[in-house]
């Protein structure tokens, strides 16, 4: 494992140094059409929603999601570093239905996901909390650079400096072409306001039929002190060299408004003008509180 590599930029799009090396194998990658990928930017709702959709496709059945920490039930596609299987290998090994980690934007995607029809759940958030949350994954996994002092990585976000590249272009891209390809566009703040809602929508999507006590063992088992408590959900397996969770736990917060602590006055009304001319040409629109 490198430590603190350089991001790499492959195809355009700023990537994590390592992952870079598998990315021919990514664009190559054979998806199926049982497949369902759940599509981020990231720190937006990734683990969470794989935590509920690998509960569902086990129809709420505890046991079976103890089989393995969240990134070996739910592989990342892009994932690579040396000396352990990438995404894709991880993948191809994989009995279907496959539950896929996804935070391409959307030209990159892989062609064999449109070609398949498989199922793509996109979870959006508001950009000041992903900054933030982004911000200290940056600082306690060691995949990533240095992020510098956080008023370095808001200009790094703003500018699009940043592994997976901007946060405008990947939500509103996916947002335009979410119903094109009918693709489950949500968001992070409706599923912490309303659980069960989105937990019916997935259900929908994915063409499961739960019943209410099913759902609501789903939605206990994803509330946010359960899935921090969860050594299957919480990334704690991982070594300390890679993760530090005592700089900042992965799972850090989990709530809307935690960019209200962080950013300045100043650094508050710089994002807000970022905000207003990235997001002009869109009806998209985020809450922030
Ligand atoms: S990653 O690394 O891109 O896969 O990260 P991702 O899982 O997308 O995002 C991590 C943030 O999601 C929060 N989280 C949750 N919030 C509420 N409820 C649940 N169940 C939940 N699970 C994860 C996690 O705490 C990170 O947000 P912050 O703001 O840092 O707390």
């Amino acid at each position: 494992m490198v430590s603190r590599p350089p991001i790499k930029v492959v195809s355009g799009m700023p990537i994590l140094g390592p992952f870079a090396e598998n990315w021919e194998n990514v664009q190559r990658f054979q998806a199926r059409e049982e497949d369902i990928v759940i599509v981020t930017y990231p720190k937006s709702g990734t683990t969470w929603m794989s935590e509920i959709v690998d509960l569902m496709i086990h129809n709420g059945d505890v046991t079976k999601t103890q089989r393995g920490a969240i990134f070996e039930r739910v592989p990342f596609l892009e994932y690579a570093v040396r000396d352990m299987p990438s995404g894709t290998e991880a993948l191809d090994a994989r009995e279907s239905p496959r539950v896929i980690k996804c935070h391409l934007p959307v030209h990159l995607l892989p062609s064999s996901f449109w070609e398949k029809k498989s199922k793509i759940i996109y979870v959006a958030r508001n950009p000041k909390d992903v900054l933030v949350s982004y911000y200290h994954f940056y600082r306690m996994a060691t995949v990533h650079p240095d992020p510098g002092t956080f008023d370095e990585f808001l200009q790094l976000f703003i500018e699009g400096k940043i592994a997976f590249g901007p946060w405008s272009d990947h939500v509103k891209d996916w947002w335009k072409i979410r119903q094109q390809r009918d693709i489950l566009y949500l968001f992070f703040e409706d599923m912490l306001e309303e659980p069960m809602r989105e937990i019916k929508k997935v259900m929908k999507f994915i063409g499961k039929d739960l019943p209410e006590d099913v759902l609501e063992k789903i939605q206990q088992r994803t509330t946010f002190k359960t899935m921090k408590e969860n050594h299957m959900a919480n990334y704690s397996t991982i070594p300390t060299h890679v993760m530090d969770h005592s700089i900042s736990p992965f799972m850090r917060k989990g709530i809307c408004g935690d960019w209200k602590s962080h950013l300045t006055v100043a650094q508050n009304e710089l994002f807000d003008e970022y905000y207003k001319t990235a997001m002009s040409d869109t009806d998209l629109t985020f809450r922030f509180d």
